[in-house]
């Protein structure tokens, strides 16, 4: 149990359809043994993600919360972080103590990112298919986040996608922030971040979250 008996609340952004859903699904198949933990995902309009998890049975029902937004998905990450913090919130007080909370953000842009408020560590989600200068255009989900993935790897060769120039690109943006590729659909999945993840829970001390001043609303790119 953490010291302040907070699970570690882990966002996971990144453009729709890069595959957030499916590494939230393949991390709950690896770590559920292991570690007390629970979902709350973000639609605008529907509780699809929710669902979907649920029909994977990749956690009991009562670990997965839909938000349903009703507005652009980043303002609920970001600018109005209530309904999300209620749904993190009221898992924790109904299921006791939780090791770790997944926050998916509904699908957006290269823009979206998460209010410190909200979550204490970000993974950003984008996928080889949406072309070998993702990584390169930067946004602040590329060149910020704690972890970031570039997924869906086995499409690479269909695509035409360079992996070295994405891998490139992305020190060039992150620095010694780590970057991790992934397929989700083979060996080994989701183990490098699962990995990620471990190490980001057993670490003895993560700074209380301060409800920081969201940065402006802006849209793009
Ligand atoms: N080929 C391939 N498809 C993937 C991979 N990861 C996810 N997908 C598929 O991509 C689509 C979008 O994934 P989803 O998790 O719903 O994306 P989200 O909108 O970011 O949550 C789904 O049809 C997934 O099955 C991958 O590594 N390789
Ligand atoms: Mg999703």
């Amino acid at each position: 149990m953490r010291p302040d008996n907070r699970a570690v609340r882990i966002g996971i952004g990144g453009p729709v359809g890069s595959g957030k859903t499916a590494l939230v699904a393949a991390l709950c198949r690896l770590l559920a043994g292991e570690l007390r933990l629970a979902v709350v995902t973000n639609d605008i309009y529907t509780t699809e993600d929710a669902d979907f998890l649920r029909r994977a049975g990749v956690l009991p029902d009562d670990r997965i919360r839909a938000v349903e937004t009703g507005c652009c998905p980043h303002t609920a990450i970001r600018d109005d972080i209530s309904a999300n913090l209620d749904a993190v919130e009221e898992l924790e007080d109904r299921l006791g103590p939780l090791d770790l909370v997944l926050v998916e953000s509904g699908g957006d842009n290269l823009t979206a990112t998460f209010s410190k408020g909200l979550v204490d560590h970000q993974i950003f989600v984008v996928d080889v298919a949406g072309g070998d200068k993702v990584p390169r255009k930067g946004g602040p989900g590329v060149t910020t986040a704690d972890l970031l993935v570039i997924n869906k790897t086995d499409l690479a060769p269909l695509v035409g996608a360079d992996l070295g120039v994405m891998a490139r690109d992305a020190r060039a943006r992150r620095g010694d922030l780590p970057t991790v590729f992934l397929s989700l659909v083979g060996e080994p999945g989701a183990a490098p971040v699962a990995d990620w993840v471990r190490e980001r829970v057993a670490e003895p001390h993560h700074t209380p979250r301060d409800h920081d001043p969201a940065p402006a609303h802006t849209h793009g790119p």
